[in-house]
């Protein structure tokens, strides 16, 4: 038998199942109803619900506590950032942890225990109704509004400080996100990009990145599959995507910024762990940084992976120079003026960078 008409028999009989329970139920519901007997008469249901509630609560709370214990090795927040801001993350992401943790707590300890404490306990007890009472109401929107204001606050400053005016001499990487894979460019030796534009694009000639032909500071820009880079040195990520909303995300560098079509986003980080010392810190020597897409982008989404190497400057600048920097398309393509020169009369005509069908351009 195959699996699938196997699969198929299980799930027909799981449902018999359930429908047979069912009607052993209802049988039982219908002989005690003819000769009137209430089988339950004997249990005090507001006895027995109390309990469960206390139960529930002492259970929950071991069970939340052991449960926090045993996935421990696996938060990536919280433990060893691998950059310079990272630790002011780890910082507030603890803050509001704790702040949580405590209210959940309290909230639910009282919850739970109240429905305990309060259960009726006999026919005629009739519940306390409070209507109202303005201190209670001053206290519980004033406490959180002051607890949010501290942390929320704390954020636009640790935003800020993060986020600030990027360092001049930082390294430049350029992420290009598509679905669903990623192709990173470093400027090469000029220090500076090749023009790209959307328009350029050929994947048949292998220019998947729309290099402009005519711009010669893209002969020698690195294309690569992989990121390297530097340790504790500022790197300035331009992350762009030509079709729908992409996120890189390098969560032990406790970085994330959305790549959005049309419109180029930045972010600038130190790493400051190099993947040999993290490999020792985490005592793992298989470990390495990744990046990952963390919108859902489609269904290739999952496979948006990519790795990523910390090294020593001279590390980086071998693995640089080892990097191939040929571009066919360079030679086949600017020679192929009728192509080309409708693109650059187009671009011309139109300073705006937005084409007539309305995409906009990934010039810088
Ligand atoms: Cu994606």
């Amino acid at each position: 038998m195959d699996p699938q008409s196997l699969q198929s028999i299980i799930g027909i009989a799981q449902v018999l199942l359930v429908l047979i329970f069912g009607l052993v139920c209802l049988n039982l519901y219908l002989v005690f109803r003819l000769k009137d007997i209430d089988p339950f008469a004997k249990w005090n249901p507001n006895k027995i619900n109390g309990t469960l509630f206390l139960v529930f609560l002492v259970v929950g709370l071991i069970a939340a506590v052991v449960s926090t214990g045993a996935w421990s090795d696996y938060y990536i927040l919280i433990t060893n950032p691998a950059s310079a801001h990272g630790i002011q993350i780890d910082r507030m992401f603890m803050n509001t942890s704790i702040v949580a943790a405590f209210v959940t707590i309290v909230t639910n300890g009282l919850l739970f225990y109240f429905a305990w404490r309060y259960r009726s306990k006999d026919k005629n007890q009739k519940a306390y109704y409070l209507a109202h009472n303005n201190k209670l109401e001053y206290l519980w929107t004033g406490i959180p509004a002051v607890v949010l204001t501290i942390l929320i606050v704390d954020g636009i400053f640790t935003w800020n400080n993060i986020m600030g005016d990027p360092p001049q001499d930082a390294i430049e990487v350029e992420i290009n996100a598509k679905q669903f894979d990623w192709t990173f460019r470093y400027p090469g030796a000029d220090m500076d990009f090749g023009a790209t534009k959307v328009a350029f694009i050929n994947e048949g000639a292998g220019n998947m990145l729309g290099f402009d032909v005519n711009d010669s500071k893209g002969l020698d820009d690195v294309v690569t599959r992989e990121l390297h880079f530097p340790v504790n040195t500022d790197i300035t990520l331009n992350i762009k995507s030509r079709d729908v909303l992409h996120s890189p995300t390098l969560p032990h560098f406790r970085v994330k910024m959305d790549a959005v079509p049309g419109m180029p986003t930045h972010f600038t980080f130190r790493p400051t762990v190099t993947t040999d010392s993290m490999r020792i810190i985490r005592n793992n020597p298989e470990f390495d940084y990744e990046m990952s897409c963390q919108q859902i982008c489609g269904g290739g989404h999952w496979n948006m992976r990519a790795i990523v190497v910390v090294e020593t400057m001279e590390e980086y600048q071998a693995w640089l120079r080892e990097q191939k920097t040929d571009k066919p398309y360079f030679a086949v393509t600017a020679g192929d003026k009728d192509n080309s020169s409708d693109i650059a009369e187009n671009e011309n005509a139109d300073q705006s960078n937005v084409k007539v069908d309305g995409s906009v351009s990934m010039n810088q």
